[in-house]
């Protein structure tokens, strides 16, 4: 028996991440678009910056992707959290986007790497959300067991994959001749599909909330946006509106500020309609369009300890936030450092720990700055204003079969231990 070559789960990684990609831009062209710029702004950044590497190698940063994706039940996010221990992303934080101002029905979780060596050899992260069907203030009982009924119903992914990839999950990676199918068929569980969607059902979800129909009005998930890194997100803005791209009104999350960038700046643009094919009421399946997929870009800061992330809500709670922001944060990474605001690798401020997750407010405001219509709760005039569903961590953690991790703590690692 000749010994195979074993491919590690970072390299499946890097493939996965690189794959997805690929397909995302063939479907999404203004995606390669998006990529195409963001490279251009980190090179040039880099050339006229030459403290740039500080918050990663321009290599990790061009290869930087996340990417969103949302489900429907505790067992889709379950196999969902087998299929990426397959490629070194295991589920950390918790977000819930239901209480936010603009909310959304889900509650979410980031898969990705979780140590410094992983995340620099390729830190491919998804942003992964499931439907809170058993929230009242979302979906009365009627509209949620057809709802759940419509989701019981499906498959996902193929068990046979999911089975793979615990078994690849559990070795640490995989054979030399089975990686590129692995690859192949993770990656073809997230493409767009080309299956008929049943427009009356979609459209009745549609009127709860955009982001319901775009996970229980198909029988399928896809990628709902791939997002490059940039390490100027300002000049990224810039680029994209000169080449005539509407861009949100905003970049979302901290302001731009003379001191240290912190945790997470993002700007997202519409993606135009995409055909998908519509069964209508009559039986007859036609091509129509729907808009859902959107590009985003992102630039990453110095993660803030739990101290730094209490002055930056204060912070952030001001009217102008760019306006007061020296009232709340001192100037220079020393201070961040000396006072504890953020994490450096062995207090070294010229060696920041970068932030790899999310920001709930920013996601709530991507989600709803490209959903046709706002989210509408069940009637406002009887008892549905209380939601008695009990999501919180615990249920989520049941739900992946693993721990929920604490990116503080994995922030803290981070930084006392040097990569
Ligand atoms: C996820 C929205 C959150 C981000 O970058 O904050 C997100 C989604 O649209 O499914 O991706
Ligand atoms: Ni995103």
């Amino acid at each position: 028996m000749s010994p195979s070559l074993h491919i590690p789960t970072w390299q499946l990684r890097a493939r996965f991440a690189a794959a997805l990609s690929a397909m995302y831009g063939a479907e999404v062209p203004a995606y390669t678009t998006l990529v195409a710029v963001s490279a251009e702004v980190n090179a040039a950044y880099v050339a006229s910056h030459p403290q740039a590497y500080r918050l990663g190698s321009l290599d990790r940063v061009t290869a930087e992707r996340h990417g969103a994706i949302r489900v429907g039940t505790a067992r889709e996010i379950g196999e969902v959290a087998t299929l990426f221990a397959a490629f070194g992303m295991y589920p950390v934080g918790f977000y819930d986007l239901r209480d936010a101002a603009s909310p959304v029905p889900v509650i979410s979780t980031a898969f990705r790497p979780t140590t410094p060596d992983e995340l620099a050899r390729n830190p491919f992260r998804v942003f992964t959300s499931v439907l809170a069907t058993a929230d009242r203030r979302f979906f009365d009982d009627d509209l949620r067991a057809r709802v759940q009924n419509f989701l019981v119903r499906r498959t996902l992914f193929d068990p046979d994959l999911i089975a793979r990839a615990a078994r690849v999950g559990a070795d640490g990676g995989c054979p030399a001749e089975t990686a590129e199918e692995f690859v192949a068929d993770a990656v073809a569980a997230f493409a767009l599909s080309r299956e008929p969607i049943d427009k009356a059902w979609y459209t009745e979800l549609a009127a709860v909330s955009a982001v319901a129909a775009d996970i229980a009005g198909v029988t399928t998930t896809h990628i709902n946006h791939l997002t490059p890194r940039v390490l100027d997100i300002d000049e990224l803005y810039r680029r994209m509106t000169a080449r005539g791209v509407a861009m949100i009104d905003a970049i979302q999350g901290p302001p731009r500020t003379e001191g240290p960038a912190v945790l997470l700046r993002q700007t997202s643009f519409r993606a135009l309609a995409e055909p998908r094919r519509l069964r209508h009421p009559d039986g007859v399946v036609r091509d129509g369009s729907l808009r859902v997929r959107f590009g985003e870009v992102e630039a990453r800061g110095v993660a803030l300890t739990p101290a730094g992330r209490q002055r930056y809500d204060a912070a952030m709670a001001a009217p102008d936030p760019a306006a007061t922001w020296d009232q709340h944060f001192p100037a220079t990474d020393r201070e961040f450092a000396d006072q504890q605001l953020a994490y450096y690798v062995g207090g070294d401020p010229a060696k920041p720990v970068v932030y790899e997750d999310f920001l709930p407010a920013s996601a709530a405001g991507i989600f709803r700055s490209n959903l046709d219509g706002e989210t509408r709760r069940t009637a406002a005039d009887d008892d549905v204003d209380d939601d008695d569903s009990d999501y919180s961590e615990h249920w989520l953690a049941d739900a992946l079969g693993r721990d929920l991790l604490d990116p503080y703590a994995l922030y803290q690692k981070a930084a006392a231990c040097p990569p």
